[in-house]
């Protein structure tokens, strides 16, 4: 039982370990396919793939982005690549994005 706990302890340290680099350069890159633009809320939902950089699995959420200009440089369909960052609100919010 002890052992078990220190494996996953070892394995936490290993993960932050791995993540700092990407902390460090400010964002995490992420793929994904467009399921929805909001641009009023100036939101994009995105069906995305794991993000390591940010502890996320694949999963479909809203992503503020940084310039609404990029609202109009996607539609529903479109697979991306992107770059996220968190801001000081916890908001996850694409600071770059480009088509596949
Ligand atoms: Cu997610």
């Amino acid at each position: 039982m002890k052992d078990n706990v220190w494996r996953l302890v070892g394995g936490g340290l290993l993960l932050l370990m791995l993540a700092l680099p990407v902390w460090a350069n400010g964002g995490s890159q992420a793929v994904g396919e467009v399921k929805a633009v909001d641009s009023v809320k100036r939101i994009l939902t995105i069906s995305h793939g794991p993000i390591p950089g940010l502890n996320m699995s694949a999963m479909t959420m809203d992503f503020y982005v940084a310039d609404p200009a990029m609202l109009s440089e996607v539609q529903p369909g479109d697979k991306i690549r992107f770059e996220v960052e968190t801001d000081r609100r916890g908001r996850y919010v694409i600071v770059d994005l480009e088509l596949e």
